[in-house]
């Protein structure tokens, strides 16, 4: 799926269709930021050959930023990193048995050389992959870096503008 008419800067991937719940949480921050994107259902272990495929030819689709959100056993993310010299972000999905503690683990523990930008687990951590990658594209697009400040401004604002907790 493709966010716009506008070729796409980001690439949400996530190892099931089972994580769309927490990774809609970063498309969410990027239609916010007007960065364009596609998504998709990309899985290191049911589907290694289009893994290899997506990430080998992400750069020259002219995707800028991975995000790769995974659960449990969750190394999408940093297979995908082994294959694209793209940053890829890594968004730890919460597992029923481990809570996300085994996803968080999986993407963090990288071995030196390959890197992978490991996020909070679920919709906090999602959030975050998006304003990132919106953060990253912005060294180069004027647009999204005000989209970004304009962001940044309007929750300061939010929170001076209700100093008291008791109030709605
Ligand atoms: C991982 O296994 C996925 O990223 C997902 O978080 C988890 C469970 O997948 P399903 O069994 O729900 O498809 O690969």
């Amino acid at each position: 799926m493709q966010s716009s008419h506008q070729a796409p800067r980001v690439g949400v991937i996530m190892g099931s269709k089972s994580d769309w719940p927490v990774m809609e949480h970063a498309v969410a921050m990027l239609e916010q930021l007007g960065v364009a994107f596609e998504t998709r259902v990309v899985s290191a272990h049911r589907t290694p050959d289009l893994l290899f495929d997506y990430a080998k030819g992400a750069a020259g689709r002219g995707l800028q930023v991975i995000i790769a959100g995974a659960g449990g056993a969750a190394h999408l993310p940093g297979m995908v990193a082994s294959q694209t010299p793209l940053p890829v972000l890594g968004v730890p999905v919460e597992s029923k048995s481990l809570k996300g503690l085994d996803s968080l683990l999986s993407i963090a523990q990288m071995p030196g050389g390959i890197a992978v930008g490991t996020l909070a687990i679920g919709k906090p951590g999602a959030t975050n992959a998006g304003l990132l990658a919106a953060q990253i594209i912005a060294l180069q697009d004027a647009g999204v870096r005000a989209a970004v400040d304009a962001f940044r401004a309007e929750q300061t604002r939010k929170v001076l503008d209700n100093p008291d907790p008791r109030g709605e």
